[in-house]
């Protein structure tokens, strides 16, 4: 084997092992959760916020020319929130500000995400993928507040 080709296989290695390293690093000690693609079921086209326990949240959004349905999702502070995204036209962005959250809401498919609210206050929802004329407007918020 050429000495050339020693040192790219080292150094491939080397790169894929700091690759690895800094998944496993984020999933583990900064908690930061990633997007999950879950089988498509047409009961996640309806959109809903629904409380399953005391601090338990699942929301299923649906994003379309230009909006997210539900626009607006109330919290209690300390929630964990699973969120299901899916389009109902074309791809859309999900950006949830001063979060992990960023994922892509794309037809026929379900992308999943879980993400704590510890903090009070407002998280505005963008649309990062240019989606077509009224991108510019298509918003949405995550209300962390106490809700009873
Ligand atoms: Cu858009």
């Amino acid at each position: 084997m050429n000495k050339y080709e020693i040192k790219a296989i080292i150094l491939s290695s080397a790169v894929l092992a700091i690759f690895f390293f800094a998944i496993l690093y984020n999933l583990f000690a900064r908690k930061i959760d990633v997007p999950a693609c879950i089988p498509y079921d047409a009961a996640f086209q309806q959109s809903a916020v629904k409380k399953t326990d005391d601090k338990h949240y699942e929301v299923y959004v649906i994003a379309k020319m230009w909006t997210f349905d539900p626009a607006e999702i109330v919290v209690d502070p300390g929630s964990t929130v699973d969120f299901y995204l899916s389009s109902a036209d074309v791809v859309h962005g999900f950006d949830i500000e001063n979060t992990s959250v960023n994922m892509m809401a794309v037809p026929g498919a379900i992308n999943k995400v879980t993400v704590q609210f510890n903090d009070y206050g407002t998280y505005r929802i963008v649309c990062h993928e240019y989606c077509g004329a009224g991108h510019h407007n298509m918003m949405g918020k995550v209300m962390v507040m106490p809700t009873n």
